[in-house]
């Protein structure tokens, strides 16, 4: 048995974002964003057919659910505005009955001791501006910073942890790469515009909050996914690592952190004759207004060696042509969402953070580990017995305590997610919460226990294992 403790006020909680959880309600005001339109004409991609609509409905049950928090020892607690209910086009009048909620969201956490951490885009761009190309068009970018703006004057007198982008690497992936996100297009050279402007609107929209002055700080949440070789001592297998480093991981942490693109990144764009379109001063944007805090999101790691499969010219270039995935033998997967979990990564990253990115400040503001079918684990109290899920953060737990004690400058660790909670094209399919949600019952509520352990671990901040 050995004691893990933590530093004070470390950062004990959960993160969630708008789309997935607070549903709708009449006469709420919000418009369509990319997820209710996808589900309207394509209700058959969503695993059994539930939609954005059908969510843990945070919208009419937040009071119930931040006491809930309480429960579960959340001391900070992040989730997202969503822009389509801010603004139910995207740009133009505000949406009052969002204001009035947002308002009694982020009060109620606050006279709970939770401090709301607040992510401006977590994949949900509003139809109304998806309609003339989303990320592709530079008026989103103008549209986001006015967005972003008016949420840092109607909230930032409360809100002082603000994320511009919630993983925005996925839109690139999922929108304009590998289908799983609206519009589902494989054009390598939109998903280049796509990431150039998501970092544009980031770096602006930072410029819009220190320029504000509140007393706050502002970062971005990326997905992190370490890029391992198959053979440390193989140089083609590095390389491939590399490439795939910077398209996946260094693409936004070099420009969020160090406000420059990696090498090997430009290399490729230019390469491929790809350059995104630009204005003259947007690499200066982006180099003088990088972030204060980093969020990782950490869930896998991506395993890569050589090339050695064919390229598919099918949809012209693809960042696979420059790697392929390798499935290491006798890997610990979850079987349910498809993904290797290797504790090791969170130290890798954080120490990569400690060593190439200034130690910056950071925390974990994702891990998790959904899991189909937890009614199986119920026990005769209604309770879900996830031991699974306890051991798991314990794991990866025992890690982030690991590059503390080296020098790593992590302020927390947030699960993903609180509530079971709608999870895209996944809906309902893999759950995740330290609370179950019953969808039969009206998404009634019961605390898993793994809920009332994270209770403890924050209460003492730390454990014995
Ligand atoms: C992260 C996202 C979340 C969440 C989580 C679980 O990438 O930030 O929105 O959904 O992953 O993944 P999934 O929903 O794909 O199972």
């Amino acid at each position: 048995m050995k004691t893990y403790n933590f530093p004070e006020n470390f950062w004990w909680g959960s993160a969630a974002s708008g789309t997935q959880t607070e549903g709708r309600l009449p006469n709420d005001g919000k418009g369509e964003n990319i997820w209710d339109y996808w589900y309207e004409t394509n209700p058959e991609l969503f695993f059994n057919q539930v939609g954005p609509g059908k969510t843990s409905q945070f919208l009419s049950k937040y009071e119930e659910d931040i006491q809930l928090m309480k429960k579960t020892g959340h001391n900070s607690f992040r989730t997202g505005i969503q822009w389509s209910r801010l603004f139910p086009k995207g740009t133009g009048e505000v949406n009052q009955v969002a204001v009035n909620f947002y308002n009694k969201v982020f009060d109620e956490l606050l006279a709970n001791d939770i401090e709301p951490f607040i992510t401006l885009y977590h994949f949900d761009m509003p139809l109304e501006l998806q309609k003339k190309g989303g990320w592709l068009n530079r008026e989103t970018v103008d549209a986001y910073v006015a967005y972003a703006k008016t949420c840092f004057e109607l909230f930032g007198d409360r809100v002082k942890k603000w994320f511009t982008h919630n993983e925005p690497i996925v839109p690139v992936e999922g929108g304009y790469l590998y289908q799983f996100h609206y519009p589902a297009e494989v054009n390598m050279k939109h998903a280049v515009q796509v990431g150039f402007h998501e970092n544009l609107a980031s770096a602006k929209a930072i410029a819009v909050y220190h320029g504000l002055k509140l007393d706050g700080e502002i970062g971005i949440v990326l997905n992190l996914t370490p890029s391992y070789p198959r053979d440390e001592n193989n140089p083609e297998d590095l390389k491939a690592s590399q490439y795939a480093d910077a398209f996946f991981n260094r693409s936004f942490l070099d420009p969020a952190v160090k406000g420059t693109f990696p090498p090997k990144l430009i290399e490729v764009v230019k390469e491929l004759n790809m350059v995104p379109e630009m204005e003259a001063d947007d690499l200066d944007v982006i180099k003088n207004n990088t972030i204060d805090l980093l969020g990782i999101n950490y869930y896998q790691p991506r395993r890569v060696k050589a090339k050695e499969s064919a390229i598919d010219h099918t949809n012209g270039p693809m960042p696979d042509d420059y790697f392929d995935n390798y499935e290491m033998p006798g890997r610990k997967m979850n079987p349910y969402r498809g993904w290797e979990i290797y504790e090791k990564g969170i130290y890798d990253i954080l120490i990569n953070v400690r060593d190439n990115y200034g130690n910056i400040r950071c925390y974990i503001s994702e891990n998790g580990m959904g899991v189909e079918n937890e009614e199986r684990f119920i026990d005769a109290k209604g309770e879900v017995q996830d031991d699974y899920r306890i051991e798991f953060v314990t794991d990866h737990l025992k890690f982030v305590h690991q590059a503390l004690e080296e020098g790593s400058n992590v302020q927390g660790y947030h699960m993903w997610t609180c509530m079971d909670n709608w999870s895209w094209l996944n809906a309902y399919k893999n759950r995740y919460g330290f609370i179950s949600v019953d969808l039969a019952q009206d998404g009634k509520r019961t605390i898993k226990k793994s809920g009332y352990w994270f209770k403890q671990v924050s209460d003492n901040n730390g454990f014995e294992a």
